[in-house]
């Protein structure tokens, strides 16, 4: 069998307030002529399908299309939810579904859902594990160690009757780590993520399974061995520079016999691309190309350029973010990096960045300004 894995669409997301739908809908698109040219049988959607529990409607027609899309060309589609993702609404209809070969698993209910599927080479079982807290563990299993994610997830694992002559993928949304070290992020994740702390979760854990579909992470990567895998997110989601010059892709896994499983990666080009530009402005300006993009400017003048967003959004429509790269920036991200930042008191933050753009220290004038600034916008009492 032949499977295409998708995680974090994250349907109805916006960047720096600029809305995706279009760029979301067009990926959808090639993602479905990867589907068609490659003749996958089925779809594994590994959580995030939505960027918030109560999604746009936009965002729920989009994700309509795109099922509906697949159930017409006669593939079988496996989803679960991930933590952006309400459980309880995206289990809806999921009954029905059924009947169309579409596996929806929203909501942890102390098992997890294994569909049984056929190919030449016999059975497969596709296990579905919707995104879980170590407390919804905790609350099936109470006896059982729930103190870490690991432990809860490794209990999880535990109750399941896994088959290990036949062939077994599981679906998963959470944060998995190899003996290797840590995935990478792209920057987009959001506070999800409590690095190295209690919700990682061992590679190790899934070692019965011959494919590991996950998602969560949104740079793609794989885990400990080659079929434990993030598909990563469709789109770039994040200005984060690793993010930006990333590629995205699309794993095609074929499942032959028992311990034969190929795992193919087609790259995603986007309807407009992230990037990054650097330099004067008016020599961004002047050199302008693809100007259709998204893009995160970096000035590099000296002096305060005067509107220079508005200057660069009459090129760029689509312009993101703008910044400053130049001797001033330089030496206050310096001055950040031994700042300190939690023990200094407000007056003291301030007097240092004062100190830094003015060469001196701000004169009980200014000061009286700059507190009624600060307790209006609530910064100080
Ligand atoms: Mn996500």
């Amino acid at each position: 069998m032949k499977f295409i894995h998708l995680s974090d669409l994250h349907l109805g997301k916006s960047v720096n307030e600029f809305s995706l739908m279009k760029d979301q809908e067009y990926i959808l698109q090639e993602i479905l002529g990867v589907i068609e040219k490659e003749s996958a049988d089925a779809v594994l959607i590994a959580g995030d399908i939505y960027d918030r529990a109560v999604p746009s409607e936009e965002a729920v027609r989009l994700f309509d299309e795109f099922l509906t899309t697949l159930s017409e060309m006669g593939k079988k589609v496996f989803i679960i939810s991930g933590n952006h993702d309400s459980d309880e609404r995206l289990n809806y209809g999921s009954r029905l579904f059924l009947a169309k070969d579409i596996f929806i698993s929203g909501k942890y209910k102390g098992e997890l859902t294994r569909v049984d599927t056929r190919d030449a080479y016999g059975v497969l079982h596709v296990w579905l594990m919707p995104y879980i807290k170590a407390s919804h563990v905790a609350h099936y299993y109470p006896k059982e160690d729930t103190s870490t994610y690991d432990a809860a997830i490794r209990t999880v694992i535990e109750k399941c009757e896994i088959n290990r002559e036949e062939r077994n993928i599981i679906l998963v949304h959470q944060f998995v780590a190899g003996s290797n070290g840590t995935p990478e992020l792209s920057g987009s994740e959001n506070a999800v993520l409590n690095i190295g702390t209690i919700d990682k979760i061992s590679a190790d854990s899934f070692a019965d399974f011959d494919y590991v579909a996950l998602g969560h992470i949104h740079s793609a990567q794989c885990v400990g061995r080659e079929t434990i895998r993030y598909a990563g997110s469709p789109l770039k989601y994040s200005l984060n520079q690793r993010e930006i010059l990333s590629e995205k892709s699309v794993p095609v896994i074929t499942m032959e016999e028992k311990g034969k499983v190929e795992v193919k990666l087609f790259p995603l080009k986007p309807m407009r691309e992230v990037r990054r530009i650097k330099g004067e402005l008016k020599n961004l300006i002047e050199n302008a190309v693809d100007t259709d993009d998204y893009i995160y400017a970096t000035l590099t003048n000296e002096a305060f350029q005067f509107d220079a967003m508005a200057r660069l959004r009459e090129v760029y429509p689509n312009i993101m973010k703008m910044d400053y790269d130049n001797t001033t920036t330089r030496a206050i991200q310096e001055s950040d990096a031994d700042f300190g930042t939690e023990e200094k008191s407000f007056r003291e933050l301030v007097e240092a960045f004062y100190q830094l753009l003015n060469g001196r220290l701000p004169n009980e004038k200014e000061w009286e300004l700059i507190e009624a600034e600060a307790k209006e916008v609530g910064i100080i009492e």
